[in-house]
């Protein structure tokens, strides 16, 4: 089969809809397609020892007339010089606002017939699908696209209610990455971290904004570790942080609770832990789920979004109503004092990594839809 030469277009910073970017763009790569990521700045998750990808940057100079930048405009402009210069067969655009509207407009300005393929992550949608000062943009970038995915049956379903686009969405799910994401040796890790040697370990990871609910985290962490010796991790950084760091303050939980911030060992970090809280207010899929259940550890998350879509209530882990601590700590305490069902649930999750979310599974998918788009065999 004809190799691709394919555009992508994501947010580089930390977040589940670059991550996708980057490890989708990398297992193509090593599909033999090009990959040529147009982008703020690299990726954070990409590594270029694989020749077939490449970088281009997007610039813009703050010239002093402006009171905003317009990045999207540069955007669309390096997207069509990249289109012009690489000839590329196809463009795939993570999150749709504004990507997928700086593609439609770099495509005008190259004068091409190029498709573009656009997946929505979330909030994309949940969120500014619902601000009257972006729905018209999510509306445009979803119409002129040529296909849209969606990576979730909760947010193909929420966004086909709200937008009534022309074309149908199709659900391709995120997938794992499993050479990354096993259980690993984890070394002196919980003794660097200061964790008690008898303690079981909650974590939560997430980008720290208020969508996040990690206040439920904290709040159910409190109640769990009057009945049973335990530490709970937060990893990642965001604007929630300082609130969150007095919330830990104002509980008295200092020695108990451990701010990692941003790090990169997130399979090691899951490898010591026995449980995860996500107890998010929206989620179109929840990425961090997946690499925990990936790394044998179970959730509990909320019941939202795609949430369901990935943990199964009783199955590979449990589902609690939105901000309804005691649910979670009844279920934590279930887990944390019964080795046999956190085993259970473990083994269960290890399956849903390996077989649904299975990456060369997900990945074929977006691959016969690129040859689609395409129009290549
Ligand atoms: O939509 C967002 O909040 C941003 C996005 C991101 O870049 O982190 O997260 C979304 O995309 C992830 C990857 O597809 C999903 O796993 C997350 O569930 C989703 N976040 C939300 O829906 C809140």
């Amino acid at each position: 089969m004809e190799k691709l030469k394919i555009g992508v277009i994501c947010y580089p910073s930390l977040g589940g809809s670059g991550i996708v970017a980057t490890e989708l763009g990398t297992k193509m790569a090593e599909r033999g397609h090009e990959i040529h990521y147009i982008t703020s700045s690299k990726p954070f998750r990409l590594s270029e020892s694989n020749s077939n990808i490449f970088f281009h940057e997007v610039t813009i100079d703050g010239y002093a007339v402006f009171k905003y930048p317009p990045y999207d405009i540069a955007l669309a402009n390096r997207i069509a010089q990249v289109i012009v210069e690489e000839k590329l067969d196809l463009l795939h655009v993570h999150y749709a606002v504004p990507h997928a509207v700086s593609a439609a407009l770099a495509k005008d300005m190259a004068q091409s017939s190029i498709g573009v393929i656009t997946t929505l992550h979330g909030t994309d949608v949940t969120i500014l699908g619902y601000d009257p000062a972006l729905k018209n943009t999510l509306s445009y970038g979803i119409n002129k696209s040529t296909v849209t995915t969606a990576v979730s049956e909760s947010l193909r379903k929420e966004t086909m209610e709200l937008i009534k686009p022309t074309n149908e969405i199709v659900t391709i799910y995120n997938f794992i990455d499993e050479e990354r994401y096993h259980t690993v040796e984890t070394g002196n890790l919980r003794q660097e971290l200061g964790i008690p040697h008898n303690d079981k370990v909650l974590i939560h990871i997430s980008n720290f904004r208020k969508v996040k609910r990690i206040q439920d985290v904290i709040k159910s962490f409190e109640k769990i570790n009057t009945k049973i010796e335990s530490t709970l991790i937060l990893a990642g950084e965001g604007p929630e942080e300082d609130e969150m760091k007095k919330l830990v303050d104002s509980l008295g939980l200092q020695d108990k609770v451990i701010f990692t911030g941003k790090r990169d060992d997130l399979p090691e970090l899951l490898s010591i832990s026995d449980l995860m809280l996500h107890l998010s207010e929206k989620e179109a899929f929840g990425l961090v789920l997946l690499e925990a259940l990936a790394c044998g550890v179970t959730s509990i998350a909320t019941d939202t979004g795609g949430i369901p879509e990935v943990i199964k209530n009783g199955v590979n882990g449990f589902i609690v109503p939105i901000g309804d601590v005691n649910a979670v700590v009844e279920n934590a305490l279930n887990i944390l004092n019964n080795d046999e069902l956190r085993e259970r649930l473990s083994r269960n999750g290890l399956e849903t990594a390996q077989v649904k979310f299975n990456s060369n599974k997900i990945v074929s998918e977006y691959e016969k839809l690129y040859y689609e788009v395409a129009g290549k065999r």
